[in-house]
C-alpha cells in the first residue's frame, strides 16, 4: 500500500515537472518574435574567421539575415557578376498560432536627435565647380603593396584601434555620401562600428527594413489589415545611426523578393487565393504609408533616400519580372508604388528605382533603355528622383568604361544616380586583389572627375558590406577591407589619393 502511494507520488511529480517544462516553452515562444540566427557573423570577441567558418553551410560564408525568421533564400553563384538573388518566390512564414504572436510593437516615442556628436553631415550635391575637399585627418596609413596577398583568415580580430586616419566619406564630402550596408551583427563588434563611423556617413540596412522583416503576419491576420512590426534588430541599427549622425538609405519598399507570399493572399494566409487588384493597391498603400511614417516620426530627417521599387525588369530587358506584384497589378505596379511613396515621403527623402545590371551591355542595351523609359514616364508626374545602380561588379565585367558611361546616361535624364550596393568579385589571391584595385581605380578616377565637372550627378555611393567576410559573396573577396578589417589596395583606389 505505502509502496504504491510512493509510486503514485513519483508519477504525479514527473507529470507536474513535464507540464511546467511545456508551459515555460509556450511562454518563451510568445514573448519574442522569432529572429534568425546570425551564424557566420562575428560577434564581439569572436574570431572573424571562426564566424565565417561557422557559416560553411552557406555558399558565401555569410548567413543571410532573415530578421523575421522566414526561410533564408539561397544566393546565386552564377556567371554574371551582378545577379539578383534566386528568382524563387520568397518562402512564406508558417501560419501563425497564438504561440507565434509577436509582442514587439513599433516605437512610438521620439527622442531628440543628437547634436554635436562631431560627425559632419555631408551635403549631398555641391556646386560642380568646387574642388574636392581634402581629408583633414592625419596621419595617412602606409599603403599596402599592390596585390598584397589576402591575409590569413585565422588572424584574430584586431585588439587595437582599426582607425586609418583617412576616411572615404571625408574624401567625397561635398560631392556624395559614402556608405555601407550594415546588418545587426555589425553592432556586436566594436571594431566594426569604429571603422564604419570613421569611413562612412551613410548606411543601408542589409536586410532589416525589407518587407519580410517588417510585415507581421499574425497581426495582419488578427486585425484583417496590413500591420508592420519593427523588430528590435532594425531599431538597434536605426537608433545607432541616429545617435552617431549617420544618414540612411531606405531599402526597400516594393520588391519581388523578401516579400512574403502570404502578403498577396486572401486573409494574409499562405494558402489563400491571390487578392484582387483593388485590395492589393490598398495593401501597397498601407504598407508604404506605415513604413515611411514610422521612419519620419522616429527618425526625422535621417532617411535621405528610399528604394521604392527594386529589380522590376528582367535581365535581358525583354520585359517585366514575373512576380506577385506584376501578376496582380500589371505593369503599372511600379508607378503606383512611386505615387504612394511620393504621397507619404517627407520632402527631403528622395525616391529611387534600384536595380542590378543597369549598364547591361547586350547589343540592344535593353535593360538600360527600359530603366531610362521608366524614369522619363515617372518624371512626367514628378514621382522619381533617381536611379540606384546596385553595382555588384566583377573585375572583368562590366568594363569600367561601360559602368561609368551608364552613370552619365542616367544623370542625363535629369535625375540623381546613387551607387547602392557596390562590390567587385575577384579571385582571392594577390593577382585578384591587384585586378580589383586597378578596376576600382579606373571607375573612381572617372567618377570623381565626372561628378566634379558636372558630367554626372552622383549623390551617394555605398559598398555592400564592411569587410570581405561580411559579404553576401565572401568567397569572391569583393569588398574594400579584408577579414581583419585592414584596408585592401581596393580601398586606396576608391580613396583616389
Ligand atoms: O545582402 C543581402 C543578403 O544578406 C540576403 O541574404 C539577400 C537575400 O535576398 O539579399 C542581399 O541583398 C540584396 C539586396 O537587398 C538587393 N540587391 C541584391 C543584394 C544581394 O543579393
Amino acid at each position: 500500500m505505502g509502496k504504491s502511494k510512493r509510486t503514485l507520488g513519483i508519477i504525479t511529480l514527473c507529470f507536474l515537472l513535464a507540464f511546467c517544462g511545456c508551459a515555460d516553452k509556450r511562454e518563451t515562444g510568445s514573448e519574442t518574435r522569432p529572429e534568425a540566427s546570425v551564424t557566420g557573423e562575428a560577434g564581439e570577441g569572436q574570431n572573424v574567421s571562426e564566424a565565417a567558418a561557422g557559416a560553411a553551410q552557406t555558399p558565401t560564408g555569410n548567413a543571410p539575415q532573415t530578421p523575421t525568421g522566414n526561410a533564408p533564400q539561397e544566393l546565386p553563384t552564377g556567371v554574371s557578376p551582378e545577379q539578383s538573388p534566386t528568382a524563387g518566390e520568397p518562402t512564406g512564414t508558417t501560419e501563425p498560432t497564438d504561440a507565434a504572436e509577436p509582442t514587439e510593437t513599433p516605437e512610438s516615442t521620439v527622442t531628440a536627435a543628437p547634436t554635436g556628436n562631431g560627425k559632419p553631415t555631408a551635403t549631398p550635391k555641391p556646386a560642380v565647380t568646387a574642388a574636392p575637399q581634402k581629408p583633414t585627418a592625419t596621419p595617412k596609413p602606409s599603403r599596402p603593396t599592390e596585390g598584397q596577398k589576402p591575409t590569413s583568415t585565422s588572424t584574430p580580430i584586431p585588439t587595437q584601434s582599426v582607425k586609418l586616419g583617412t576616411s572615404l566619406y571625408k574624401r567625397y564630402e561635398g560631392y556624395f555620401y559614402f556608405g555601407t550596408c550594415v546588418n545587426a551583427s555589425y553592432l556586436n563588434n566594436s571594431k566594426v562600428t569604429e571603422l564604419v563611423l570613421e569611413q562612412f556617413n551613410s548606411i543601408t540596412c542589409e536586410n532589416e527594413m525589407k518587407p519580410d522583416a517588417l510585415l507581421n503576419q499574425y497581426q495582419c491576420q488578427a486585425q484583417g489589415k496590413v500591420v508592420i512590426t519593427v523588430p528590435s534588430n532594425t531599431k538597434k541599427i536605426l537608433d545607432w545611426a541616429k545617435k552617431n549622425g549617420l544618414k540612411v538609405r531606405g531599402h526597400v519598399l516594393v520588391w519581388y523578393s523578401q516579400t512574403p507570399d502570404w502578403f498577396f493572399r486572401e486573409g494574409f494566409r499562405s494558402n489563400g487565393a491571390l487578392v484582387s487588384r483593388e485590395e492589393m493597391l490598398s495593401r501597397m498603400e498601407s504598407y508604404i504609408k506605415q513604413v515611411l511614417n514610422y521612419c519620419d516620426t522616429n527618425y526625422p530627417g535621417m532617411f535621405y533616400a528610399w528604394d521604392v521599387v527594386n529589380e522590376a525588369f528582367t535581365d535581358d530587358g525583354t520585359g517585366y519580372r514575373d512576380c506577385n506584384w506584376y501578376k496582380i497589378l500589371g505593369e503599372d505596379y511600379i508607378t503606383e508604388a512611386f505615387r504612394f511613396a511620393r504621397k507619404y515621403a517627407s520632402a527631403g527623402t528622395k525616391l529611387f528605382y534600384n536595380d542590378f545590371n543597369t549598364y547591361i551591355n547586350y547589343s540592344d542595351k535593353l535593360k538600360t533603355t527600359r530603366i531610362c523609359n521608366l524614369v522619363k514616364e515617372l518624371k512626367k508626374e514628378n514621382l522619381i528622383d533617381g536611379v540606384g545602380m546596385q553595382a555588384h561588379l566583377g573585375v572583368s565585367y562590366p568594363s569600367a568604361d561601360d559602368f561609368v558611361r551608364t552613370v552619365t546616361t542616367f544623370s542625363n535624364l535629369g535625375v540623381e544616380v546613387q551607387i547602392t550596393e557596390l562590390d567587385v568579385m575577384t579571385t582571392a589571391n594577390a593577382s585578384g586583389w591587384k585586378q580589383q584595385a586597378d578596376y576600382l581605380d579606373r571607375i573612381f578616377s572617372a567618377l570623381e572627375k565626372n561628378d566634379r565637372t558636372g558630367v554626372c550627378n552622383l549623390t551617394s555611393v555605398s559598398v555592400w558590406g564592411i569587410a570581405d567576410n561580411y559579404s553576401w559573396r565572401a568567397e569572391s573577396t569583393p569588398l574594400l577591407f579584408d577579414d581583419n578589417l585592414k584596408p585592401k589596395a581596393a580601398y586606396y583606389s576608391v580613396l583616389q589619393q
